[in-house]
């Protein structure tokens, strides 16, 4: 497999880790976010801290407000974080 197909397999295995955890496999709580943030995301979550920041953060990504995040929801926001993430490191890459 490409980098890059290898980048999205990861991307599906990791939510699927999480959103099996508990209730709907296909989605993830407030429960199952948090747990996924700190384990994959460490440094994420640690910027914001506590309860008011996962609360905002699962709010932001739960778009169409049925109180789960689901894959597409969870992908908008890896996409997102990763549009940061290219921004910040980005500036030695080809123009
Ligand atoms: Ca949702």
């Amino acid at each position: 497999m490409s980098h890059l197909e290898t980048a999205m397999g990861m991307t599906i295995a990791v939510f699927d880790k999480y959103a099996k955890a508990q209730g709907n496999t296909q989605t993830l709580t407030k429960a199952e976010l948090k747990t996924l943030l700190e384990k994959e995301l460490p440094n994420f979550l640690s910027a914001g801290k506590g309860q008011d920041a996962l609360d905002r953060i699962f709010k932001d990504l739960d778009e169409n407000g049925d109180s789960q995040v689901d894959f597409k929801e969870f992908v908008t926001f890896v996409a997102a974080l990763t549009c940061c993430c290219h921004k910040y490191f980005g500036h030695k890459g080809a123009k």
